[in-house]
């Protein structure tokens, strides 16, 4: 068995997954885990949609990816405004406020007493027919689930991660633009699985033009020269959350930062390189196609922004209780 493929095995996540399993199916806890469904907190278990949900027979429907620290449910109305955002664009109509959609999440982390872990809002576009025509469903459904997610091995959060950049490119502006949180993920899921197939833990998406996009759950960052850059919304980068805060930090430690079109070139020669996103938080890269970035260390620019990162976590947020 190769290096790489034992270290995965071996990893804190693959230990957490087998715990989750475990937890799930024996477990007491199980049953009391309480999912929202259009306004009903429900038992796991008793927690389903219809076969007629579009959002199952066409992956019709929005989604959020969301996070608690310490009690408070991190930038939410920022993700709640995406959402109703992702939702205009596909001319779906969430059937609740965006003042309800937050009572919604925070009561589902208090009623399942998350202080910490990692939310899923998901809006469906309903139970129609067979046919694709989304006039047949009467009624969105708004589902919210809170639970925990370890994205990566910690290790790597010390080490830095080694990825590839894959064959699948970002969609085009003009199919399913790259900024709506769609819940049809299967271009990232199938960028995934060429990471999986290398053996990383993710994967560099271009966009069609041949520059950096982002990555298939995860914006990317560069730092070069004290600089800091990431792709521009327009390369195919989602409006990312984490990514907005990173820039919002970047601008109070005075590091400058724009947002050019790069290439994998800017990526091989950068000084540092690190990933961004809700599950993931702020996650370095030492090694791209082959390339150690700069040294082969997390750096320091990094460093600052993730310490940065982390206060705002713990401090800032809407509360819970
Ligand atoms: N780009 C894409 C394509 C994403 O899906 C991000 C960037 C980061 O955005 P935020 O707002 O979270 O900073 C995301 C969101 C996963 C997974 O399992 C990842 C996301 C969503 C759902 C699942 O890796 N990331």
């Amino acid at each position: 068995m190769s290096r790489k493929r034992r270290l995965l095995l071996e990893s804190p996540i693959s230990s957490t997954v087998a715990f989750d399993i475990q937890s799930r199916l024996g477990s007491p806890l199980f049953c009391h885990m309480k999912v929202y469904i259009d306004g009903k907190f429900l038992d796991e278990k008793n927690a389903k949609v219809s076969v007629f949900d579009h959002g199952l027979l066409y992956g019709d429907g929005v989604f959020e990816g969301i996070r608690a620290y310490n009690g408070r449910v991190f930038k939410l109305a920022e993700h709640i405004e995406r959402l109703y955002w992702s939702a205009k664009a596909i001319l779906l109509t969430i059937p609740i406020s965006p003042a309800e959609m937050t009572r919604a999440v925070v009561e589902t982390c208090r009623r399942n007493k998350l202080r910490d872990g990692y939310i899923r809002l998901v809006v469906t576009r309903g139970v129609g027919t067979l046919g694709l025509n989304p006039n047949r469903c009467k009624r969105a459904s708004v589902i919210v689930i809170a639970d925990k997610l370890q994205l990566y091995p910690i290790e790597y959060y010390e080490k830095g991660l080694d990825i590839v950049t894959v064959a699948t490119t970002r969609m085009l502006p003009n199919s399913v633009n790259p900024a709506i949180k769609s819940l049809n993920y299967l271009n990232n899921i199938l960028a995934k699985i060429e990471a999986n197939n290398a053996g990383v833990e993710e994967a560099i998406m271009l966009n069609s033009e041949g520059f950096v996009a982002e990555c298939t759950g995860d914006n990317i960052f560069i730092v070069q020269k004290g600089r800091l850059m990431t792709p521009p919304l327009s390369a195919g980068a989602l409006y990312g959350i984490t990514r907005n805060t990173v820039i919002d930090c970047a601008h109070e430690l005075q590091i400058p930062s724009s947002e050019p079109n790069l290439t994998r070139y800017d990526l091989f020669t950068a000084d540092e390189c690190f990933l961004t996103g809700t599950g993931a938080e702020l996650i370095p890269v030492v090694k791209i196609d082959g390339r150690i970035i700069g040294n082969g260390k997390p750096g320091p620019v990094y460093g600052r922004l993730n310490q940065r990162f982390r206060e705002l976590t713990q401090t800032t947020g809407e509360p819970i209780e």
